[in-house]
Parts: structure tokens; C-alpha cells; sequence
């Protein structure tokens, strides 16, 4: 009702078990899968439900998910409690559980909520391989810093590594982008060693002024993954480290830029795209200063190349932004322009009210609302680009 369809030829689904909403980290914690609540809330007020196919899929088996991870880890996991968790047992540490900065806590259900992300995951990426759609979202999925035995910055279980296995099953090239304020660093170690996964990621990068780096503490230009000549997986994994404060301009031009030269030597047959809305100006966690329009260009962007694409969400720790973002970013697939004003009959509406809260539209001005000062120059983005250009020289042979 309220989405205005353009004429257009993309087929959407949308993959979402709601029972992912139900889990909580601690009230500490930056995750909040109530975001998820909000994201839907948003799609459904908009009526973007009638221009796509809706799945609900079950949760991933444990089999399903050992085709990544190791088992020792998923039964460490499935069994894991907090009533029966041992904080100082060595494998709970050494599998990146609890310890001081508390990223990974066990809380009550941790098995079923991995499971039903993975889950949705695998689900989309099936709908792709049976081209059941051109382009598949899950926005519970995206976490991206999980390893095959290890837990780590809010990540258990790697649904990216697991959908990219399934799309490798037909596909000769993938290509896996990344826009998440930090590095993708799980997704290119699952694929260090191969030439048919090309990992891309955006991400902030360096050290600040208390002399800690910003998470996970890699990801610069030069890190291009193995080195030995004889490794086919040379080459194939791009990073651009980003200062603070990069604004709309910047990030569009070097993201059009950067990820249209990697598609056009890559020649990928299908894309992920690993869309974390921490990226966002005023995130909790992040430094940038982009606004959601901004942010919706890098999918419009990838969209426009026409392969098949798999959308999944990642970081994102101001709420009601992230379910903007993503809102739009569902809108942005099925081709439709949305109201400014928001559907006035949307549950928890108060959420999005209030001038703090970007009073009731959906594109509320995010530049600088954390202050974040612009430490990048256009000399120093051209510089950048001008590398990342240079690295993608190995792709020639
Ligand atoms: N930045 C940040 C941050 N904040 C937290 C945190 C805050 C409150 C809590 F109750 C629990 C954790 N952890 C971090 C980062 C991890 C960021 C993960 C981002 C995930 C994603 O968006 O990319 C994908 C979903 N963790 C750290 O900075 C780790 C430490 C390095 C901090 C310092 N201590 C001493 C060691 C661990
Ligand atoms: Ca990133
Ligand atoms: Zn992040």
C-alpha cells in the first residue's frame, strides 16, 4: 500500500524464522536480535511483503552445519548452558567463550538461536541454486568473524562460510562482499586457500587513542591472504582499511569504484553480500558517518550487475536504524520507493518517535550524530583505491 512498485524484473525471497527474536545476550550486550522484531515490523508496515516470496525455514541440523565447522565444537555448543558452562574449563575459553570482554556469553537457548540464523542462510542460498529467486535475504545471518572451532565477536556459527559452500556446489566463482563496519575476517580465512571465493571487505581499520585496535585488528590493504605463490587462494581476498568518519560521497564513490572493478575482472556467477549496518553514522559501535541511502547504494549497486545475490544482515547496534536500513535495503530489492513518513500503524512505533529517535521518518539525517571527525582525505582515498587497483593485478595471472 504504501510501496510503489517500479517495473522491474527481480524475483525476491525473504527468509525469516521469527523464533530468531527471542534471544538475548545480556543486557549489557550490543546484539540485540530484537532489531530483527523491529526490521519486520518496518517491512511488513510498508507492505513490502506482497512484492516478494516469504519462507520461514527450519533451523540447520548439527550435520548441516559440520560441513564448515568442527564437530568437537558443535557438540561443545549444542550441549553448552549457562547452568552447566564451566568459565574457567579449558575448552570453554580455548572455543572463544565468556572471558573478560564477554563477546561471546552462553545464554539460554544459544543452540536454537545459531541454528535458526544458519538455518535461514542455507535456506536462501538454496533458493538461489534452485533459482526459485535472483535475489535471497536473510537479515539474521551476516556473522561473519566465526571460525570453524572458534566464537568470536558475537559470532558462533559462520552462516556466511556455510551459504557460500552451498553456492559453490554450482557455482565456478563467488563472490563475497562485505560493508559491516569491520573486517570479514572469518569468511576470508574459511577461504584462504581457494581462487573460487573472492572475499571483499570495507571496514574500519587502526589503532586508537588508547592504543587498542579497532576489532578485529586486520583487514589492511596489504593482507591479500597466502603468500606462497603455489597457493591458489593468492590474491583473492581484498581490504579496504577506512578511517573514521567517511562520509555518503566517499564511501559511494570508492565502493562503486572498488567493487565494480573487482566484478568485472572476477566475473563471479553469484554474489553475497554481507550488508552490517554498523557501517551507519551514530552506531553504537561504530565510526562511520554514512546514512542509510548511502548505505543502500552499495545493494543497489551489486543488484545492478545482475547475478544472482544473497543479502544477509551482520552488526548493526543502534536499532531502530539498523531496521530502517534494512527496511529500505528490502525495499531497494524488490524496486519499490518508500514513504519518508512512516506507516502510522507499526508496533512499537515509539521506537522510531521522538526527535532523538528520528521523528517518525524513515530517512532521518545520520550524518555526525556520534560526532565521528572526517579523517579521511581524498588524497588518501585515491591513494587507496589506486592500491586496491593494484592488488586486483593478480586476478590477470
Ligand atoms: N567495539 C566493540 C565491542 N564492544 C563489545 C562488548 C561490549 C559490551 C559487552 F557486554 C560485550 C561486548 N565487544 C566489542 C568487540 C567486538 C565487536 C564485534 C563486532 C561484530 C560484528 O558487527 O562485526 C558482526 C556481528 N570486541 C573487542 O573489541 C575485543 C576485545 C577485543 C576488547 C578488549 N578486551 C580486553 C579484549 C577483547
Ligand atoms: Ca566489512
Ligand atoms: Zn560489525
Amino acid at each position: 500500500e504504501y510501496g510503489i512498485e517500479k517495473p522491474q524484473g527481480y524475483s525476491v525471497s525473504f527468509h525469516y524464522n521469527p523464533h530468531v527474536e527471542y534471544h538475548h545476550f545480556g543486557s549489557s550486550h550490543p546484539m540485540k536480535p530484537w532489531r530483527l522484531t523491529l526490521t519486520k515490523q518496518l517491512v511488513l508496515a510498508y507492505g513490502l511483503e506482497y512484492s516478494m516470496e516469504l519462507y520461514e525455514p527450519r533451523p540447520a541440523s548439527l550435520d548441516e552445519l559440520a560441513i564448515f565447522h568442527d564437530r568437537e565444537y558443535l557438540n561443545f555448543l549444542s550441549k553448552v548452558t549457562p547452568q552447566n558452562a564451566k568459565p574457567d574449563d579449558p575448552a570453554y575459553l580455548s572455543y572463544g567463550f565468556g572471558g573478560d570482554s564477554n563477546d561471546c556469553p552462553v545464554f539460554d537457548g544459544l543452540w536454537n538461536y545459531v541454528s535458526i540464523y544458519s538455518g535461514a542462510s542455507m535456506n536462501a542460498a538454496y533458493n538461489l541454486l534452485n533459482k526459485q529467486s535472483d535475489i535471497a535475504i536473510n537479515w539474521s545471518g551476516g556473522l561473519h568473524h566465526a571460525k570453524k572451532n572458534l566464537a568470536s565477536g558475537f559470532c558462533y556459527i559462520n552462516d556466511i562460510v556455510l551459504a557460500i559452500q552451498l553456492l559453490l556446489t554450482q557455482n565456478q566463482r563467488v563472490l563475497y562482499v562485505d560493508i559491516d563496519v569491520h573486517h570479514g575476517d572469518g569468511v576470508e580465512a574459511a577461504f584462504e586457500s581457494t581462487d573460487r571465493v573472492f572475499t571483499l571487505s570495507y571496514h574500519k581499520f587502526g589503532i586508537d587513542r588508547n592504543g587498542y585496535p579497532f576489532f578485529p585488528g586486520t583487514g589492511n590493504i596489504n593482507e591479500m591472504g597466502p603468500t606462497d605463490p603455489t597457493n591458489r587462494g593468492k590474491g583473492h581476498s581484498l581490504n579496504i582499511p577506512i578511517e573514521d568518519g567517511i562520509d555518503d560521497d566517499q564511501y559511494k564513490w570508492l565502493f562503486k569504484t572498488v567493487t565494480g572493478a573487482v566484478i568485472d575482472k572476477y566475473n563471479p556467477t553469484a554474489i553475497v553480500l554481507q550488508s552490517g549496518a554498523d557501517s551507519l553514522g551514530g552506531d553504537r559501535l561504530g565510526r562511520f558517518n554514512l546514512n542509510i541511502r548511502a548505505h543502500g547504494f552499495c545493494v543497489e549497486t551489486v543488484k545492478n550487475y545482475g547475478r544472482p545475490l544473497l543479502l544477509i544482515g551482520g552488526g548493526g547496534y543502534t536499532p531502530r536504524n539498523v531496521a530502517r536500513t534494512w527496511c529500505h535495503e528490502t525495499a531497494v530489492c524488490v524496486g519499490a520507493e518508500l514513504h519518508n513518513d512512516l506507516p502510522t500503524h507499526i508496533p512499537y512505533i515509539q521506537a522510531f518517535q521522538g526527535e532523538e529517535n528520528g521523528g517518525g521518518i524513515l530517512y532521518p539525517d545520520l550524518h555526525n550524530t556520534k560526532r565521528h571527525d572526517n579523517a579521511n582525505t581524498q588524497v588518501k582515498l585515491h591513494k587507496l583505491v589506486a592500491q586496491a587497483m593494484e592488488n586486483l593485478r593478480y586476478l590477470e595471472g
